[in-house]
């Protein structure tokens, strides 16, 4: 036993001394555990001691992944409770409690999910990583009063650190506020309860992030205070200002976690139903040594309902750092899209412009960066982004639409090549990965098929192609009407938005707003290409790309064509069924609906075509024939 224990250690030890930069460790903490309720007490913990990497490594990035699923056997959880994750205890089991929040989440309205319901989260917390070091107990909290009989969440909880130097060396954490506060008690106002707190900087200390996780709760009834109003937090530093906001979430309609069993469209106060609370971040660079004051204010409010307790629950901290690492620094912290995490569901997958979040992680301010991405090993493209960005500020950059898909699932890979004209000064964070798959494949000529509800007034779809431009758009509906459009669209890449202005979709339990339907259909058939739930909250997006992909006559059946082979390197060679009666075109179309290629096809004489591709990069294709009565295509691909 003690033999084994040490050679544990000794493997341990082995393993991150050998660690280099750029190096992955993963520490799970929470492996499939059952949570459920505790009616009795309202909460429940799930405690769990995680071997963290040894004091003394550093890391550059440090994330979490949580995923949420049905017990095997039970039904998932019915309501929206809140769930915490704390760093409990270091330095073992004799340690003081941290009592440290890391993160909260709420579960979303789980009622109707079956066994093969899975979410899953990504949330960075490069800012607390320092902390994560040797063995530290991690709690999972769930908290709530629903029946822990045949309902609860299974749930994973993993650590993933990036090896290397972090932007900033960390130099400790002070709480600032912590717990739950009353609000709009007149009695003891929420801003008599937040009292200043003073921070003493260590010498060391030069660059400080204050950290704030705040949700509202309960909701009297005018303002349905705290958890459905939206009002103003003002945090001060030494009695200037540093943020100034409404504490409100206004995209709980666009949550990933959708439909649910519940009121889950509603916007709320810093938070949604099904989603992680994200934490809003205040950076500046305070004098080392000083003593400073930091000071919360909320927009004032009393509550006239005596059956409601609104309250806030706030936990806020103030972060050390000390000196920024790096100047230059441009770093990529996220690919949105293309990636299969289930977080970015409703902008994926695609077919047009990938998406990054870039962030500066050094002092000179960012105003250029070219990247280079493309499906993995495949051909690239480049893209040059121009702004501003000052440390520790991020942005999205959509990149070109001008990716070679050269296979309908696989890894896209984006990297950095120049930050302000001149070398990145660290190459760490400089190329990520994602996984993709293809989107829905549609016919040229198809049918949107629509149906209103009684709030017809709440709705207007349209279709934007590739490159941004709306191509088709439909608004002003009468209630409780099918309108189908057929349209076509030539080959190419599309991306069709159904809004909803009343971000409730077009079928919801929680209004008395009906039933209505969106469907793509086959032209001239009844038959869909594919429905969508009309739960969809605030818009339902659908990226596709569009092909003919179906014979428009007769002909068709006899002049069918083979293309090899399939994968193409130099040629490519089209072969017909029977020669061609009439004179047509070949043309070689991109995914994004470029014309790469065209050739003219005399009629008779054509039954066999050879056409050197050596000059196309590698990429998804499609070689379309249309002659006056003709038309075909076949999706090819051609790979070095
Ligand atoms: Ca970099
Ligand atoms: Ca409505
Ligand atoms: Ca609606």
């Amino acid at each position: 036993m003690k033999l084994n224990l040490l050679l544990s250690c000794f493997l341990l030890s082995a393993i991150i001394s050998f660690a280099a930069p750029g190096d992955t460790i993963r520490v799970k903490t929470h492996d499939n555990v059952f949570i459920e309720t505790n009616p009795s007490q309202g909460f429940t913990a799930y405690p769990s001691w995680g071997v963290f990497p040894a004091q003394g490594s550093n890391f550059h990035k440090a994330w979490f992944n949580l995923t949420f699923q049905c017990p095997t056997g039970e039904n998932c959880g019915e309501w929206d409770y809140l769930n915490y994750i704390y760093i409990r205890r270091k330095d073992g089991v004799q340690g003081q409690s941290m009592d440290l929040e890391l993160s909260r989440y709420i579960t979303p309205y789980g009622n109707s999910y079956t066994s093969t319901w899975k979410a899953s989260y990504k949330l960075d917390v490069s800012d607390m990583e320092a902390l994560l070091r040797d063995s530290v107990e991690i709690e999972y909290r769930h908290t709530g009063y629903e029946t822990n009989v045949g309902k609860g969440w299974k749930i994973n909880l993993e650590f993933v650190f990036i090896e290397g130097t972090p932007s900033r060396p960390f130099r400790g954490i002070n709480q600032l506020w912590n717990g739950q506060f009353s609000y709009g008690n007149a009695a003891s106002p929420i801003n008599e309860q937040l009292t200043p707190k003073n921070i003493a900087f260590s010498p060391i200390t030069s660059s400080a992030t204050l950290h704030i996780v705040q949700t509202g709760h309960a909701a009297d009834n005018v303002q349905y205070c705290a958890e459905f109003c939206p009002k103003k937090r003002t945090l001060y530093r030494n009695d200037t200002v540093i943020s100034d906001k409404d504490v409100w979430r206004d995209d709980c309609g666009l949550n990933p976690v959708y439909p649910q069993a519940g009121t889950w469209v509603y916007d709320r106060t810093g938070w949604c139903p099904g989603d992680l609370v994200f934490p809003d971040k205040i950076n500046f660079n305070p004098t080392p040594g000083t003593t400073e004051e930091f000071k919360m204010e909320m927009e004032a409010f009393t509550n006239t309902d005596a059956t409601q307790a609104p309250n806030y629950v706030i936990e806020a901290y103030l972060i050390e750092f000390g000196s920024p690492s790096r100047q230059l620094d441009a770093s990529i912290e996220e690919i949105l899209k293309p990636n299969t995490d289930f977080q970015y569901n409703r902008m994926n997958p695609i077919c047009g412009a990938p998406q990054i979040k870039l962030m500066n992680k050094g002092t000179t301010n960012l105003t250029s960066v070219k990247f280079s991405y493309g499906v993995k090993d495949g051909p690239t493209s480049e893209y040059t982004w121009s702004g501003n960005l000052a440390f520790l500020a991020s942005t999205l950059v959509d990149l070109a639409a001008n990716v070679n898909w050269i296979t309908s699932t696989g890894k896209f890979e984006v990297t950095i090549m120049e930050v302000n004209g001149s070398a990145d000064g660290y190459a760490l964070n400089n190329t990520m990965l994602s996984d993709f798959i293809a989107p829905l494949l549609v016919p040229e000529t198809f049918v949107v098929s629509f149906k209103s509800n009684n709030a017809p007034q709440e709705n207007a779809w349209y279709i934007e192609d590739a490159a941004g431009n709306v191509v088709e758009n439909r608004s002003g509906f009468d209630p409780l009407t099918v309108y189908s459009d057929t349209l076509t669209l030539p080959t190419g890449c599309y991306t069709f938005v159904l809004q909803d202005f009343d971000k409730d979709g077009i079928s919801w339990w929680a209004n008395n707003d009906g039933t209505g339907f969106i469907r793509f259909r086959k032209a001239n058939a009844s038959t869909n290409i594919k429905s969508w739930g009309g739960d969809f909250g605030t818009e339902l997006r659908v990226n596709f790309t569009t092909a003919i992909i179906l014979g428009i006559s007769e002909t068709a059946e006899t002049n069918a064509l083979e293309i090899f082979p399939n994968p193409a390197q130099e040629l490519v060679n089209v072969q017909f069924s029977a020669p061609l009666k009439e004179k047509g075109t070949l043309q070689i179309i991109s995914i994004t609906g470029q014309n790469i290629y065209q050739q003219e096809l005399t009629a008779l004489s054509s039954e066999f075509v050879s056409v050197n591709v050596s000059e196309i990069p590698s990429g998804i294709y499609f070689l379309s024939i249309k002659t006056a009565t003709f038309s075909s295509q076949k999706r090819f691909l051609i790979v070095r």
